[in-house]
């Protein structure tokens, strides 16, 4: 299987992020993805390329253009009125607010952030256009029929949605190639999001329709971020009605429990017989993982590479999360040798 880098993803780096009142050592580092990188070529799994561009269009298929707009300009608006320093919101609209047009940068940050994980610095735009041409690059090595590709993405995705950013992610790197698959002629397209944080943003874009099933396994968001979303009740809406599965699962989660909702989440998938499979890969589900509290082990990531190989689509895997740099290339060379060799 080929794999998608560029080294454009370390245009997004911060020293430090605001973790439970503290400022601490940043967990969304540069590192995770030469970690992966080096997992990748350790392992043999295949050639490594870079990204072809792909331009604004799909990415306009899925986001906001006011959104979009905000993203690529806030960082000089910024720079004009603060100076060079990380772009952090510190106000957000209240309920009821009217979303009077402004061009102030702190006011339109709170109005497109959903919280502080994600500071937009001078190459937040560029390294985040490059992970989605990462992942469109994976869709078009599927689209020219090899069985899969590993798009290595960083910034990663899942919790951008169609006019919001957050949780480290900026553009929905996932939710634009399974866009981009249904714009290639594919009819269903499934996103099974893996990562321990519920993939809300990916929600949030197909929330309402039935042609895109969007299936996550993740931490109980009673307990854990992102907190307002991702409950087991949340089915989809309209024309997206059932076409929406939630996993919640509380902290503390092994593979015994998290295995079994993965063989629901399968059974959903299978059910709706998609044309492309997405994964949104994030491997912070992992026992040693610093801001995450399921126990998966090592060899758990490759039970669950061989659970979706034996689906036998045509699957996209996209980076997502992974914070425990040691075991992140593992972890995830793990999950990608299980689905080749299920
Ligand atoms: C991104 B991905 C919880 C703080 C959470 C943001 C986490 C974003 C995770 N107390 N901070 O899904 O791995
Ligand atoms: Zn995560």
């Amino acid at each position: 299987m080929k794999t998608v880098f560029t080294e454009a993803h370390a245009l997004q780096s911060v020293e430090t992020e605001f973790y439970r009142g503290k400022w601490v050592e940043a967990f969304e580092i540069p590192r995770r993805a030469e970690l992966v990188l080096a997992a990748v070529r350790q392992a043999g799994l295949g050639p490594v390329i870079a990204p072809l561009g792909f331009g604004l269009a799909p990415v306009q298929a899925v986001h906001d253009a006011a959104f979009l707009r905000f993203l690529e300009t806030l960082w000089d608006d910024w720079v004009a009125e603060v100076g060079e320093t990380p772009a952090y919101p510190n106000i957000w609209p209240p309920r009821r607010t009217r979303m009077i047009p402004t061009r102030r940068p702190g006011a339109e940050l709170g109005r497109y952030a959903v919280d502080m994980s994600s500071p937009i610095l001078k190459g937040t735009w560029q390294a985040a256009r490059a992970a989605v041409d990462c992942a469109l690059t994976g869709a078009s090595l599927i689209e020219a029929g090899e069985r899969a590709a590993f798009a290595l993405c960083r910034p990663p995705g899942h919790h951008a949605g169609r006019d919001y950013f957050g949780g480290y992610c900026f553009l929905n790197n996932a939710a634009i190639a399974a866009q981009w698959f249904r714009d290639a002629g594919a009819a269903r397209v499934a996103v099974l999001d893996v990562d321990y944080h519920h993939g809300n943003g990916t929600q949030d874009i197909f929330y309402d329709r039935g042609d895109v099933l969007t299936l996550s396994i993740h931490a109980d968001p009673v307990q854990e971020y992102p907190y307002y979303i991702g409950f087991a009740d949340e089915t989809g809406s309209g024309a997206g009605q059932d076409a929406n599965l939630n996993l919640p699962l509380p902290w503390g989660s092994d593979f015994t429990a998290w295995g079994a909702a993965m063989d629901r989440a399968l059974a959903t998938l299978r059910a709706f017989a998609p044309d492309r499979l997405v994964v949104s890969l994030g491997v912070d589900a992992f026992d040693g993982d610093p801001i995450s509290r399921f126990r998966l082990q090592g060899a758990d990531f490759l039970e669950i590479g061989r659970r979706i190989g034996r689906l036998g689509l045509p699957t996209l895997f996209v980076m997502e999360g992974g914070y425990a740099v040691a075991a992140i290339g593992d972890n995830v060379v793990n999950v990608l040798r299980g689905f080749q060799a299920p």
